[in-house]
């Protein structure tokens, strides 16, 4: 079954609603700090119960009530999903599990809601502040129901960036551009990085190592205000495998590009 503009305006009006439901559950695990904490790959990568238990949420609702959707979760849903056709939820069940365990803050719910690839919905939500970033693909995006405002073309030196400190020792060009920016910034949580652009408090976010769950909602809210976000060759997203990401403003995109192809 194909979805109409209506279907979509109810399925985000569902979707914010779980994702706030979700979110308490978060805050009550976190208040009573008895969830169990384990690495996945290496010491930089966490998972918790709690990660686990919000994506099992979101398939059993999604199972439920839109039958023909599939979810394509970081904790285990992915497996399922080799092609994107139809209607796929993309979630993070928590963004920035690092901070999540050993901060109590900065990290997101984010969920990208994409029909045959394209992106037709995106949620971020800042658990601990509250904030709903959401966008519909042609209206536009909002943050606690407030329209977010087309994006700015800053100048280069008077941008703010973000990047994980590490990211400086996989590529020494960055080096170039700290010097020629404002500011550099680190949150270690990409959906919500992504969300900063849109919203202006950030003018672009870097990584070398991203899966489609965690641009996949930020990327839906990019777009609805003019941003861009490519893999760090230029090249479009590909929502089926990990890869590099530059999300910016258009001018500060292309200022950076400039700057690391030099
Ligand atoms: P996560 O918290 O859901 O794992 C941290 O810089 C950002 O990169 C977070 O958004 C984090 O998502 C993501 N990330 C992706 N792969 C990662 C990895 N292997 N280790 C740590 N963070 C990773
Ligand atoms: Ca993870
Ligand atoms: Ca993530
Ligand atoms: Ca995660």
């Amino acid at each position: 079954m194909k979805e109409s503009v209506l279907d979509f305006v109810k399925i985000k009006q569902t979707a914010e609603t779980w994702t706030r439901e979700a979110g308490e559950y978060i805050k009550d695990q976190m208040a009573s700090s008895s969830f169990a904490i384990s690495t996945k790959a290496n010491q930089h990568d966490l998972v918790t119960d709690v990660d686990k238990n919000v994506e099992a949420f979101f398939l059993d609702k999604i199972k439920k009530t839109y039958s023909d959707h599939r979810l394509m979760g970081e904790e285990g849903s992915f497996e399922e999903i080799k092609d994107l056709n139809g209607t796929v939820w993309i979630l993070d069940p928590i963004d920035g599990t690092i901070n999540f365990v050993h901060q109590s803050s900065h990290f997101a719910i984010s969920i990208g809601i994409y029909q045959d690839g394209h992106p037709v919905i995106g949620i971020v939500y800042d658990v601990m502040n509250n904030d709903m970033y959401s966008s519909l693909k042609g209206e536009g995006a909002t943050l606690n129901e407030e329209k977010i405002p087309p994006i700015i073309n800053h100048p280069l030196n008077e941008s703010i960036l973000s990047f994980n400190s590490g990211w400086m020792l996989e590529d020494r060009r960055l080096e170039r551009l700290v010097k020629e920016v404002r500011g550099v910034r680190s949150y270690g949580v990409a959906a919500l990085e992504m969300a900063y652009v849109a919203v202006g408090k950030l003018d672009a976010y870097i990584s070398f190592n991203l899966a489609p769950w965690d641009i996949a909602g930020g990327y839906a809210l990019l777009v609805e205000v003019g941003g861009k976000a490519t893999n760090y060759e230029g090249k479009p997203l590909d929502f089926l495998k990990k890869d590099t990401l530059l999300a910016a403003s258009p001018s500060i995109h292309k200022d950076i590009f400039h700057i690391i192809t030099k």
